[in-house]
């Protein structure tokens, strides 16, 4: 196809590292696809960390209306989405506007899911579009219940009624802001706001996998046009002969570069090292992260733990780093995709956000998932009793997971009577997602039907 008559789509991320990576990664399968993609980041995150991307994705910017230092600039959760939403419909426009004069005009837009107001810009301009969501099909659903009341809140009984959420049962297994009332309520209405306008989107894009949660996409199918097209993570490391795909290419943090990871790695047995981490986000508590630190040590077992911010580091028990020597290896942040590929990574001890969750269950290494908030705990629900490939966490009644659970939980995954069953089932869920990227797979048909309806509206006119 000649450049012109190639369709244009505007791609929009949430400004997170978890909603960056996945729709980074649609990017690339557009433009494997023959499609002319532009990835459209805020002013903050272009200026402030170099994205490794190839020069086929085309970057421009949208505003949050904090251009400087971004969320840390507002003055909270309220004043961040209002003003996302404002300076972010009004500079969307402004992006549209401009490359109209160009020969080069959008034909398209896919935005996250949690940019909803997207839709109506695009179609203000009279551009067809859909959201990419970036969390599991069961929240989304959970979600798309509460916004059109099929869910009454609160929830009375499990198992709830809802014809593909029956295996939920009790609130421990829902999103934090369903199961804990009240908290967070500025991101409770962002998450239902993503199913306002669903049933207007010319396609719903999720990141999962038809197979991981084939009842809860039926029962979404019902409702509005999804189309399933994950794992969305480097394939590389599903497949060998995507060379071109070996990481996500944009990191919003800088790693340490002294830490010798891989190679550090390359010096331990297979499987016996547990990799520990929580996401971009997660803040833990100063008790929290001293149950941790006792817990590891207590299993004998290497680790490799990305401990993020110096806040956190500042709570690990005095002379922790020499008491377990080259067991334990920490990092602020690493290469996830390239470690949990590793063969000597046993376990992954994760907060289940949903990146990280897919990233697992891609590469068939079991988990053990310790939730925090948000999507976390429904995750956590699905690697344990969904898929069968790990164990939750119980957390005490201070809301601490103690040393002992810590360090039994581990040893369940690394050695337990089902650490065989939990890692023969990882690797059939990895079976799984590498079919569905494959040719006639669920994800690759739906990817293909995606770019067909791209090409069919013939949007290059
Ligand atoms: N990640 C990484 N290096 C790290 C920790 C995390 O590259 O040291 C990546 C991870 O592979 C995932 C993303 O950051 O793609 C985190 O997304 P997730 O949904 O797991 O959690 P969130 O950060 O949104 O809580
Ligand atoms: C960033 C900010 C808020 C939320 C999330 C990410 C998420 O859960 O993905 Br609610």
């Amino acid at each position: 196809m000649a450049a012109a008559h190639r369709p244009h789509v505007l791609v929009v991320p949430y400004p997170s590292q978890g909603h960056i990576n996945p729709l980074l990664q649609l990017c690339k399968r557009l433009v494997s696809h023959g499609l002319t993609v532009t990835f459209a980041t805020t002013l903050f995150i272009l200026n402030t960390f170099t994205p490794k991307l190839p020069p086929s994705i085309h970057l421009d910017t949208i505003s949050d209306g904090f251009d400087t230092a971004g969320y840390e600039e507002s003055s909270g959760v309220d004043d961040y989405l209002a003003r996302l939403q404002t300076a972010g419909s009004n500079t969307l426009a402004d992006l549209i506007q401009r490359h109209q004069h160009s020969s080069n005009p959008v034909h398209c837009v896919i935005y996250d899911s949690f940019l909803s107001w997207a839709l109506d810009v695009a179609n203000k301009f009279g551009l067809p579009g859909g959201p990419f969501f970036t969390q599991a099909s069961t929240c989304n659903y959970i979600y798309y219940c509460i916004h059109h009341g099929l869910l009454k809140l609160p929830i009375p009984s499990f198992p709830v009624s809802v014809q593909g959420l029956q295996f939920l049962s009790s609130h421990r297994d829902m999103p934090s802001f369903v199961g804990v009332p009240g908290s967070y309520p500025a991101y409770f209405r962002l998450v239902l706001s993503q199913l306002s306008n669903v049933h207007q989107a010319n396609f719903v894009l999720v990141n999962s996998v038809y197979e991981f949660e084939q009842q809860v996409v039926d029962s979404m199918s019902k409702v509005c046009p999804v189309l399933t097209i994950g794992p969305t993570v480097p394939l590389f490391y599903l497949d060998k002969s995507f060379e071109e795909d070996k990481e996500y290419g944009y990191d919003l943090f800088e790693p340490d570069s002294s830490a010798p990871i891989i190679q550090w790695l390359d010096t331990k047995p297979a499987q016996s090292v547990v990799y520990v981490a929580f996401g971009s986000m997660a803040n833990l508590s100063a008790s929290q992260m001293e149950e941790l630190a006792l817990g590891l040590k207590a299993t004998t077992f290497n680790f490799l733990w990305v401990v993020r911010t110096s806040k956190e580091r500042a709570t690990l028990p005095p002379k922790f780093a020499e008491e377990i020597g080259d067991r334990g290896l920490i990092l602020n942040w690493g290469p996830q995709m390239e470690i949990l590929s590793h063969g000597a990574v046993g376990c992954f001890f994760t907060h289940g956000g949903w990146n990280s969750t897919v990233e697992a269950l891609s590469l068939g290494v079991p988990m053990v998932g310790m939730p925090q908030w948000t999507d976390q705990p429904t995750d956590a629900k699905l690697i344990e009793d969904m898929w069968k490939v790990g164990v939750r966490v119980k957390v005490d009644e201070n809301g601490i997971v103690g040393r002992n659970e810590v360090e039994n939980c581990i040893r369940e995954v690394m050695e337990g009577e089902t650490s065989s069953q939990l890692r023969h089932n990882a690797k059939k869920w990895r079976n799984v997602a590498l079919q569905a990227i494959t040719e006639g797979g669920s994800s690759h048909t739906n990817i293909c039907q995606l770019v067909s309806k791209l090409l069919d509206n013939n949007f290059t006119k």
